[in-house]
């Protein structure tokens, strides 16, 4: 049986994301910046929407050079958030978990997927439900992605590439060597610049002339191991298994406030069902955590952060509950700004095998 491998990249995700929060910018060019704080200026585009991609703006220019190329463009500039996509990112990754049969997240906004089992090797089925998880991340998120099959990680990841923006790219196991033959071997995953000029040097531009490459040469160019990789991937032919994402280390939630406020009991107040899903995800997956975390995004968009680590790592998951108020407190004290949003964290998770005692926690360190 064929394997059945995807491989899903968000477009222009920073980006998509806040024009799903303010929909008007789907209509301008909108870059998401990270600031060095040196000058007003000072910092790069973590990514621009496709409006501005048309400008000739990408990710890593400088936001002065990104500003000029879209003078006059009704543009916006917005501050990278990366709670946010993180929180967003996370959702999409656990919905993602239920619908395939493996998931192996790759990146905030991307992931390999194994459908063999369920599809049987059957390509005509892999292509239903790639596009209902397509659909189902457009009904839950508004968000559209890029989804590659194929046989292999390499061919999945070719696919989704060239699917890019939005949508879906199969190529069946009897495609494969006509699919690939004519690429260029700088769009091989791990084909990089130097990787091309040498290739070049022995005559191979595409993928097909890689693909009728003599191995020894290859292995004597690039060693046995990369030689044989190169090969390999560029037949279709690469065996990486798709492998089951890292266990969580995390489980947070932020939400927009419902007015800005500095008040705590407010905060924690609204921060309630954050902190029952957050008790639903402890309990599910049967972990303890060391440490919560306050998260305050403030009216000025900056984010402020305070937490609690305990000495032994807790389980009782009403702590939480507990914790919060205090830690707001301290961080409203602090900042003489309001809240915009907030959010709640907890990290140093670790597999609850033993329950801890309340008393055991009573005297927490920081
Ligand atoms: N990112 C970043 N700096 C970079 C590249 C990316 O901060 N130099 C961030 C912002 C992106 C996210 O990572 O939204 C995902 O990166 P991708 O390379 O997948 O790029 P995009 O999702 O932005 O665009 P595309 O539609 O091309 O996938
Ligand atoms: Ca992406
Ligand atoms: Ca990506």
């Amino acid at each position: 049986m064929p394997r059945v491998i995807g491989h899903l990249d968000l477009d222009y995700f920073y980006a998509q994301v806040e024009e799903v929060e303010k929909p008007s910018l789907k209509e301008r060019p909108v870059i998401v910046c990270v600031f060095s704080g040196r000058t007003e200026e000072s910092g790069v585009v973590s990514t621009a929407n496709y409006k501005a991609r048309e400008f000739g703006v990408h990710s890593g220019m400088p936001i002065a050079q990104a500003k000029k190329r879209l003078e006059g463009h009704d543009s916006e500039v917005i501050r990278m958030d990366h709670e946010k996509y993180e929180v967003v990112s996370s959702r999409i990754m656990e919905e993602l978990e239920r619908l395939v049969d493996v998931l192996e997240p790759t990146g905030i906004d991307e992931a390999f997927f194994d459908l063999t089992g369920s599809t049987k090797g059957d390509y005509g089925e892999a292509r239903k439900l790639a596009e209902s998880i397509k659909d189902t991340i457009m009904k839950n998120e508004r968000l559209t992605c890029s989804i590659g099959i194929g046989r292999s990680k390499v061919v999945a990841k070719l696919g989704s590439d060239m699917a890019k923006p939005g949508g879906l790219t199969v190529i069946s196991p009897e495609t494969t060597e006509s699919f690939l033959a004519p690429l260029d071997a700088s769009k091989l995953y791990g084909v990089g610049p130097k990787t091309t000029l040498t290739l070049e040097e022995i005559g191979i531009k595409t993928v097909g002339e890689l693909a009728k490459a003599d191995r020894s040469e290859l292995e004597k160019r690039f060693g046995m191991k990369f030689g044989g990789y190169l090969l390999a991937a560029a037949t279709g032919t690469d065996a990486d298994p798709v492998v089951a994402g890292l266990e969580p280390t995390q489980f947070s939630r932020v939400v927009t406030l419902k007015r800005d406020t500095r008040d705590p009991g407010e905060v924690a107040e609204q921060l309630s069902e954050g902190i029952r899903y957050i008790h639903g995800k402890l309990t599910s997956s049967g972990k303890s955590f060391r440490t919560v975390t306050a998260i305050g995004i403030l009216t000025d968009l900056s984010t402020k952060t305070r937490s609690k680590t305990f000495e032994t790592s807790v389980s009782d998951p009403t702590v939480i509950r507990e914790t919060v108020p205090a830690l707001f407190d301290e961080l409203s004290r602090t900042i003489g700004k309001d809240f915009r949003r907030a959010g709640v964290r907890i990290s140093g998770l670790e597999n609850a095998q033993d329950q801890t005692s309340l008393s055991e926690f009573l005297s927490p360190t920081r």
